[in-house]
């Protein structure tokens, strides 16, 4: 078990300080594998937000502003090289808080998270305006220029790569970050806010409050010296944000999840499709926002891929994630398994057949195994809402138009993969599938280089990118007199 690793508590990082959150409470984190407590962690309420919000408030203003953007740069760079330092630790903590295989987290998450760091600190230098030629009289341009204090609520399905996500660019626009890790997952936010400590950031610049969504994530979007909240999470805690934001009029985005398509014709190459489509929906235990959790299948080889599905799902390797050979570990805390558990159940009823899993797995831990159904039909609750577990769906489709119109259908619009051999009818889907993100014969690959969201109930607005950029500074626009 992990315990003492910053001390009896792991503190809340405010100001370059580790320090007890003021009403003295903490709260437990616990391993989805076992159960078991992994550490107790400050518990930060309004009072606390409120003083890391003003430490980020004197640093916007203060040292960071004088700071060259090459210098914010370097700086990225060497969180980046203390992260690859202590890579096995933080390998472990996020295995132990989340569930995640360490086998995942390395392949997965912390090269993203280093691309992500790698990427924005080289845009740090280049985030430029342009020259105008408006008038003739007037030397007229424009700057970018930081937003100020950015509020980042993260959630627990990928805790380092998602905060990456949002404080690499946030950082390197000049911003300064108050972050709120998911109350399930607060540990390795809590090391990457020591880590950028040692590397040099200044006090104040990267805060970190772990503490429940309602108490400190809601006083992060309600209070009104912060300029930005960036969000991913659930579409109802995105619809709170909304309206906490209105007080000061704070810029939002909003990542909210996905019922995603995975669209397979008989002319694509099936092997590949198939154990694209089983990736798609098992990894991460399901726990994805673009998860394909819904199989869209040509009537043709609909009994194959059902089988092939069952078959990899029944194949994967369930169990303790710290092991370097388990394909999928836990959901992340018991909710989530009961949840998930609950739409299986959910799903018989409305007359869908399990041909794989359906059950909890094992006694101790929060497992779930990797589960198939079949006959699901594009109405029932299981093909409409985000199970967020690896449950999928399995729908046939008769033709192009019934396919389109069954991966629209939902409320939510942030991924869609279509997998066929002919190149017509791909680009055919790229334009006509309503997803942030479309896939060609592959599924799910993200990069930090690639606009990254959705529409609907997905949320607005893009990361990753130049849009990033877009995010987290804003035009000023200048007119120099030049005389008549
Ligand atoms: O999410 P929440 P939950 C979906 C997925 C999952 C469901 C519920 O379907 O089953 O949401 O998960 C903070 N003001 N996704 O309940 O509550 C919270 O502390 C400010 C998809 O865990 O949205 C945490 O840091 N913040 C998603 C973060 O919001 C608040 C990933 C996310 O938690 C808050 C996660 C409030 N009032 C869940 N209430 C994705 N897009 O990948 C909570 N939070």
């Amino acid at each position: 078990m992990l315990k003492r690793v910053y001390g009896d508590i792991h503190d809340l990082l405010i100001d370059g300080r580790r320090i007890a959150a003021a009403s003295g409470r903490s709260f437990e984190t616990l391993n989805p594998a076992t159960g078991e407590v992994v550490a107790r962690v400050a518990e930060a309420d309004a009072g606390d937000v409120d003083a890391a919000v003003r430490s980020a408030r004197a640093a916007f203003e203060g040292s960071w502003s004088r700071m060259k953007a090459s210098e914010r740069g370097a700086l990225l760079l060497k969180l980046a090289d203390l992260i690859r330092r202590d890579e096995d630790e933080l390998v472990r903590l996020e295995s132990l808080d989340s569930g995640k295989t360490v086998s995942a987290i390395r392949r997965q998450d912390l090269p993203a998270v280093l691309d992500t760091l790698t990427y924005y600190a080289g845009m740090a230098d280049k985030i430029n305006g342009q020259v105008i030629p408006a008038r003739t009289d007037a030397l007229t341009y424009t700057m970018r220029e930081p937003l100020g204090v950015v509020g980042a609520i993260i959630p627990w399905n990928f805790p380092l790569m998602i905060g990456m996500w949002k404080i690499a660019p946030a950082l390197a626009c000049g911003c300064t970050v108050v972050l709120k890790p998911a109350e399930l997952t607060p540990l390795t936010a809590l090391k990457i806010g020591e880590l950028a400590l040692e590397a040099g950031f200044p006090a104040g610049v990267l805060n970190v409050v772990p503490g429940f969504g309602k108490i400190a994530g809601q006083a992060l979007v309600d209070h009104m010296d912060v300029d930005k909240i960036t969000f991913t999470g659930s579409p109802v805690v995105g619809r709170q944000i909304l309206q906490g934001a209105i007080g000061n009029l704070k810029r939002v985005t909003l990542e909210l999840g996905g019922k995603s398509a995975n669209i397979v014709f008989p002319d694509a190459d099936f092997d590949a499709a198939a154990k694209a489509a089983g990736a798609g929906i098992f990894f991460n235990t399901g726990q994805v926002c673009s998860a394909g959790s819904r199989i869209l299948v040509h009537e043709s080889v609909y009994d194959e891929m059902v089988e092939r599905l069952a078959a990899r799902a029944r194949s994967i390797r369930v169990g303790d994630p710290l092991e370097a050979s388990t394909g999928m570990g836990p959901l992340v805390s018991e909710v989530q398994m009961k949840r998930v558990l609950n739409y299986i159940d959910i799903g018989r009823k409305e007359g869908a057949s399990v041909v794989a899993g359906g059950t909890r797995h094992g006694k101790t831990g929060y497992f779930v195994e990797p589960t198939v159904f079949a006959g699901v039909r594009h109405e029932m609750r299981i093909s409409q809402e985000e199970i967020f577990g690896p449950v999928a769906a399995v729908i046939p489709f008769k033709d192009e138009e019934e396919a389109i119109r069954l991966a629209n259908g939902t409320v939510y619009g942030l991924a869609a993969g279509v997998w066929t051999g002919d190149i017509g009818r791909a680009h055919r889907f790229t334009r006509r599938l309503k997803a942030g993100t479309v896939w060609v014969n592959t599924y799910g690959p993200t990069d930090i280089r690639l606009p990254w969201g959705g529409a609907r109930d997905s949320g607005f607005g893009r990361e990753h990118g130049d849009a990033a950029i877009d995010n987290f500074t804003e035009p000023k626009a200048v007119w120099i007199n030049t005389g008549a």
